[in-house]
This record gives structure tokens, C-alpha cells and sequence, in this order.
């Protein structure tokens, strides 16, 4: 068996998702899902490979010029194929062994493993009795790319070959699979977060005045990837003084002074799965007292929060709730009047100011994951809870954000390792 930096999901779990994916899908349909590319930087450069999420889902094979192609019989039988890109002695020696047949059996479960120039043949034969066409395309509402990916690329060059094919978008059905979570891949998303949530209490007591926020990248790179973790899950956010208000800084240039709040957003990957979690700290180790009272609105806003993510709640209306309460905090702290958010009492949008983003988004293979338009919690399903409020004004922002499993009676903080409370903050930066 192939050995990989985590332990991966049993291969049984990729034939249920499959399995679950034939039984929602039209006798005579092909699927089709390809791996991402590699993609390039400048001259023989390129970027660390990071697996199309779909494919994850599907197969367990994290590696590039990989196709699932799967032909969908009578009720919900279905034929699977994996293509995969052919290694060779030159390969091993240059970039490490690629997986082997037998290999890419293990993870997947597909016993019809071929290598990658036998697409073109498949695809014409699969055609000859296919009446519909499902092709992974990311049509996620956010996506802005001029980036073509594989998915594409391939998909243009089909449709130049079959131009009358019933092309048919794959993503409706994955969002909705992918948003109940099963329980080997709460398992990675727990080590995920607990990875994300150690890491950080870690790196608390050296963080001081006349720090980089550099080197407190460097100190979490450090104690995610001790601890198994391949990379961040997404680029960390680390922020301090006035930058605690831009939503997405990256570039962690900035010495902390004295006085400064930090603001991190952060996360490890672990097996394909993504940690995500904020915490504000001040960088002497003591919140003054406005700080302390910004972070305590925000700390309620965020357990009230938690307290009516319930099964059955629909997301738009958990939002609007939340602005309901957030509008109560920002009243207390001066930064809006009773006034204002009595105009608009069952959805203050005037909370926009201090508080631009929405509190929940879906965690999993993706950081912000897939998910249907209009999502209703359910048990099983991953979610963060992350409100914010940023005073650009008093170079001040706080945000706090968990991520949580939700069961039929409420839900779980996933990242039961990192302080939340003022106190346990302080403690933690004393050293204590
Ligand atoms: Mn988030």
C-alpha cells in the first residue's frame, strides 16, 4: 500500500459516494471528472498541485492527469473507470514514484485502472451509448477566473467532437452531496481543525510586540506541518493594527507595534480537508478596554450564533438573524443608534457598515465548500461561524470565527483547542 503524508479514507468510502452519485443520475449517462493541472509559474516553474475537489470526492486519488469516467446502467448500476498518467522510470527518478495500477485500486476502490492515453478511446466507445453527458465544470457563484482548467479544456475539446451531445452539469448533485458530511470525512475535517486550533495555542506565548507578522506565519507554518498538515488551507490572514480591517490582507509584511490587536485567519489542510478558524489577540498579550468590550460583542454575537444553527434552519434566515443581534451589540458600542436600526427592526442591513460579511459558509474539501443556493441545516453538516466587527476608524477589528459539526440537538465546536474567552487568551500570551 502506498504510504501518504495522512491517512487516507478507506477506499469504501469513495464507492459509496459513487454509488450515491449513480443512483441520482439517468440510465445511459457518462460522467466524466478530471484531475486539476499543474499549473505553471515562469519558465519551468510550477505550482504545488492541488486535486479538483470533485475528483477528491469521487476517488481519493490526489494526483495530476487523473479521469474518473463512469457509465451509468439501470438502476443506479454503474461501470468505473480510472485513467492516470503513466509513470516510468525517468518519473521516479526526476519527481517520485507515481501511483501504480494497483495502487490507484487500493485508494479508489475502481478495479479498471488504465493509463491516461487510453482517454480518447474510452470517451468514443463510452459515446456510442451514452444519451447524456455530466461533466464536472465549476459553476460556483463566486468563481472568477480568466484561468482555464482541465475540466474546461477537455470539455472544449468534446464538445468540437460531439457537438449535439445533452451536456448536463454535474455540480448540483456533488453541492448537495458534498454538503452532508460522512463520517470518514468528519474524521480528516477534525484533525483538520484540530491541527488548525493546536497550531495556533502553540505560537500564542511568543507572540509579542516588535514581531513580523511574518514570523508568526513562519512559527504556524511550522506546528501545522509538525503535525501532519501538507500546507495552510488557504493563504493566512495575519493582521495587525489598522490591517485588521481589510478582510482579506495577505501579505503579512508588518512589524505588530504595542496597543495593536492581531487578527488572524488561518487554517490547516489535512488529507484534501480544510481547517478554517479566526481569532483577534493583543499583541502585548492584554486587550485594552475598548478591545476587550469590541471582542465580548463580537464573542456574544458569535455564541448566539452557534446557539440557533439547529436542523431544519434555513441559512438565509439564521443570517438575518444574526444582524438582528449584531445590530443590538453595535448600538451598545456606540457605532449605531437605536434609532437607525429600529427603521429596518426584522433585517438591519445598516450593520453593513461595521460588518460586510455573511457569519456561515460550508467547510470541507473546499474552504468556502459547495452548497446548494439556498441551504437549510442539517445533522452532519459543516459549517464556521465567524462574525465580525471592523472600525476602520479606530484602526480595530475583531473577528472570532469556530468551525462547527451540527447534531440534532445543537452543534460541535470542532476547535475545541483554541482560547475564545478573553481570560483563557491572556493566560495562554502570559505563558501560563
Ligand atoms: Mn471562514
Amino acid at each position: 500500500m502506498k504510504t501518504l503524508r495522512y491517512n487516507p479514507i478507506p477506499a469504501r468510502f469513495y464507492k459509496t459516494t459513487r454509488d450515491s452519485l449513480a443512483a441520482n443520475l439517468p440510465e445511459g449517462a457518462l460522467v466524466v471528472v478530471h484531475a486539476n493541472d499543474v499549473y505553471p509559474t515562469n519558465a519551468d516553474g510550477t505550482m504545488l498541485h492541488h486535486q479538483n475537489a470533485d475528483l477528491h470526492y469521487l476517488t481519493g486519488i490526489d494526483q495530476e492527469e487523473t479521469t474518473l469516467v463512469m457509465r451509468i446502467g439501470a438502476n443506479g448500476q454503474h461501470t468505473d473507470t480510472l485513467l492516470l498518467r503513466e509513470t516510468n522510470e525517468r518519473i521516479v527518478i526526476w519527481e517520485g514514484a507515481r501511483l501504480t495500477k494497483q495502487e490507484a485500486t487500493e485508494l479508489s476502490g475502481i478495479s479498471d485502472v488504465r493509463w491516461s492515453h487510453e482517454y480518447q478511446s474510452l470517451i468514443t466507445e463510452a459515446m456510442q451509448s451514452a444519451k447524456f453527458v455530466y461533466w464536472e465544470r465549476d459553476t460556483h457563484p463566486r468563481r472568477y477566473t480568466d484561468v482555464q482548467t482541465r475540466n474546461e479544456r477537455m470539455f472544449v475539446a468534446f464538445r468540437a467532437n460531439y457537438p449535439n451531445a445533452e451536456v448536463r452539469s454535474l455540480y448540483p448533485l456533488l453541492a448537495k452531496m458534498r454538503l452532508v458530511k460522512a463520517d470518514p470525512e468528519l474524521a480528516q475535517l477534525r484533525e483538520a481543525c484540530k491541527i488548525t486550533g493546536e497550531g495556533f495555542a502553540a505560537i500564542l506565548p511568543h507572540i509579542k510586540p516588535g514581531m513580523g507578522e511574518w514570523e508568526m506565519e513562519a512559527l504556524l507554518s511550522c506546528e501545522y506541518i509538525r503535525r501532519r498538515s501538507r500546507k495552510f488551507s488557504f493563504l493566512p490572514i495575519i493582521a495587525s493594527g489598522p490591517d485588521t480591517c481589510v478582510l482579506h490582507y495577505i501579505s503579512n509584511h508588518k512589524v505588530c507595534k504595542d496597543g495593536d490587536l492581531i487578527l488572524f485567519d488561518i487554517g490547516a489542510e489535512y488529507g484534501g480537508y480544510a481547517g478554517d478558524m479566526s481569532r483577534t489577540v493583543p499583541a502585548n498579550g492584554r486587550f485594552s478596554p475598548r478591545q476587550r468590550a469590541v471582542y465580548e460583542a463580537v464573542l456574544a454575537v458569535h455564541r448566539y450564533a452557534a446557539s440557533i444553527m439547529l436542523p431544519g434552519v434555513h441559512k438565509a434566515d439564521y443570517e438575518r438573524r444574526v444582524r438582528v443581534r449584531m445590530a443590538q451589540e453595535l448600538v451598545q458600542l456606540g457605532l449605531l443608534t437605536a434609532q437607525q436600526v429600529e427603521r429596518e427592526a426584522d433585517d438591519p442591513t445598516c450593520v453593513r457598515k461595521y460588518y460586510m460579511h455573511s457569519v456561515s459558509h460550508s467547510l470541507g474539501l473546499d474552504v468556502h465548500d459547495v452548497c446548494p443556493p439556498d441551504p437549510v441545516f442539517a445533522v452532519g453538516q459543516v459549517w464556521t461561524i465567524e462574525p465580525g466587527i471592523y472600525i476602520p476608524e479606530e484602526n480595530l477589528g475583531v473577528r472570532i470565527e469556530t468551525d462547527v459539526l451540527i447534531h440534532p440537538d445543537g452543534v460541535e465546536d470542532l476547535i475545541p483547542g483554541a482560547p475564545l474567552e478573553v481570560a483563557d487568551i491572556e493566560r495562554l500570551m502570559r505563558g501560563a
